[in-house]
């Protein structure tokens, strides 16, 4: 049974629907048959070094990371997606402008998925780059048994490289015979950094390595995938840019030195090998003192005399200017809670409940004061409309801001606006204005990106229409 875009979906989640109908006439059927599955299912993955079993996880297809989907740019993605999991799931496109139908979270766009069911995703993506997909049911369990993959979206114009390597980072918390700690839902998590890993994968691989060769050029696809943790990320025996943040290009290149990529965050790099036959490029994190390898490139052979002239930025993608921040649409959000915070009180279900009884039913966080999804959206934009959004952690916590449908940027307090975005991290104590232009009709989630936090009480919504 194939759930159509016109299943029952609650409030103004009708009103995006309305242009949605019109792709199902007899030739979409046609499709709809050949359609590529993508299925959510129990399988194993070699996490852990040799030696160690197998790790049982979920993944889609069964693997970690799951298909790598890759679109030339004007392709539609079509994935007909099977839920063989012992739990409703749903499928999010992270960061892709998608319709809102398509967008994938659970009693905001789409009924959950149930075990045994299906559900067609079919969308084009507007943006080419570098998007990825997760669970968004119990993502604080599902997406931390595996259940991720990356969405490339070719542009028209690629810039020249010797290689296109996508890097899916994720952390996981195994025992000590590989399998996963069945810790999920431990509200010491959940009121602190959130769920963070042991043992650290590229790719699903703890030991990721690729041959490569002097004065090769890559292109890597970063994609942190973890719940929890924040890469601090160096290059070693690699030099190059940084050419795109969360899929969108950046206007110029910038020196990829020092980088953070926080939970849902992607980089698109272009590097150099610059090492010299018989060592080893590194991608590499900092943990405290600790440098640990996620990627090595063993370097074998030369490809060229010298290295390539720097490369151009990337064709930029179709998402508006922003109007006047002076005279934008303004809301702010409050952020409360967690270990170590001030907060002794919020509201849930109605009425106001002090931190211990909202512990006892797994509420740690607020937004706004209120420690669940709100009935009505945090801000209601017309179509079009400029948005500026004041998000203030009054915590004692880092969390990364994700809006879905959207791109954003951030506001200095000068006015000047930073690289657009779609996942924001914010430093404990930090204020930060976000401005976006609301293109995107439908109801959307705005919530931390550490999905223990977000279970616990970061998230709410905004409606465009
Ligand atoms: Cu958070």
């Amino acid at each position: 049974m194939i759930h159509s875009r016109r299943d029952f979906l609650r409030g103004a989640g009708s009103v995006a629907l309305l242009g949605a109908t019109g792709g199902w006439g007899p030739s979409a059927r046609a499709a709809e048959r050949d359609t590529v599955t993508l299925h959510a299912r129990p399988g194993t993955a070699r996490l852990a070094p040799p030696g160690y079993p197998q790790t049982p996880v979920w993944g889609y297809d069964g693997s970690v990371p799951g298909p790598t989907i890759r679109v030339p740019h004007g392709q539609r993605v079509t994935r007909r997606f099977v839920n063989g999991l012992p739990q409703p799931s749903t499928v999010h496109w992270h960061g892709v402008r998608i319709e809102n139908s398509m967008d994938g979270v659970p009693e905001l766009t789409q009924r959950s998925v149930q075990p045994g069911a299906e559900f067609l995703y079919d969308f084009e993506p507007p943006d080419a780059g570098t998007w990825w997909y997760h669970s968004h049911h119990r993502t604080w369990e599902q997406m931390a048994r595996g259940l991720y993959g990356a969405l490339v979206v070719e542009e028209r114009i690629a810039p020249q490289v010797d290689r296109d390597e996508v890097l899916l980072l994720d952390d996981w918390r195994l025992t000590n015979d590989a399998t996963l700690q069945e810790s999920f839902g431990a509200l010491h998590d959940w009121a602190h950094a959130g769920r963070m890993g042991n043992w650290i994968t590229v790719n699903g691989d703890g030991a990721w390595r690729r041959a490569s060769s002097r004065h090769e050029r890559l292109r890597l696809r970063l994609v942190n995938a973890a719940n929890a943790r924040i890469f601090v990320l160096e290059l070693q025996r690699m030099e190059g840019w940084v050419v795109a943040l969360d899929g969108q290009p950046l206007p110029a290149p910038m020196g990829a030195g020092a980088l953070v990529l926080s939970p849902g965050e992607r980089a698109d790099l272009i590097v150099d090998v610059v090492g010299a036959e018989g060592e080893e490029a590194l991608l590499a994190t900092r943990d405290r003192e600790d440098t640990y390898t996620l990627a090595a490139f063993p370097i074998q052979g030369v490809a060229r005399k010298a290295r390539l002239p720097a490369p151009s930025p990337l064709p930029p993608n179709p998402v508006p200017p922003l109007g006047d921040l002076a005279s934008a649409r303004h809301a702010t959000l409050r952020m409360e809670g967690g270990a170590m915070g001030r907060m002794r009180q919020a509201m849930l279900g109605g009425r106001m409940v002090g931190v211990r009884e909202l512990a006892e039913q797994g509420k740690v966080w607020a937004f706004n004061g209120l420690a669940e999804m709100p009935d009505e959206p945090l801000l209601s934009a017309s179509l079009g409309e400029t948005v500026r959004l004041t998000m203030v952690n009054a915590t004692a916590w880092p969390h990364a801001m994700h809006l879905h449908g959207h791109h954003f940027r951030a506001v200095a307090s000068d006015g000047a606006t930073g690289p657009l975005r779609d996942t924001v991290l914010m430093d404990r104590e930090e204020t930060l204005d976000i401005a976006f232009v609301a293109d995107n009709p439908g109801d959307w989630l705005l919530h931390c990106h550490m999905p223990e936090h977000s279970v616990a009480g970061m998230k709410t919504w905004v409606r465009v229409a």
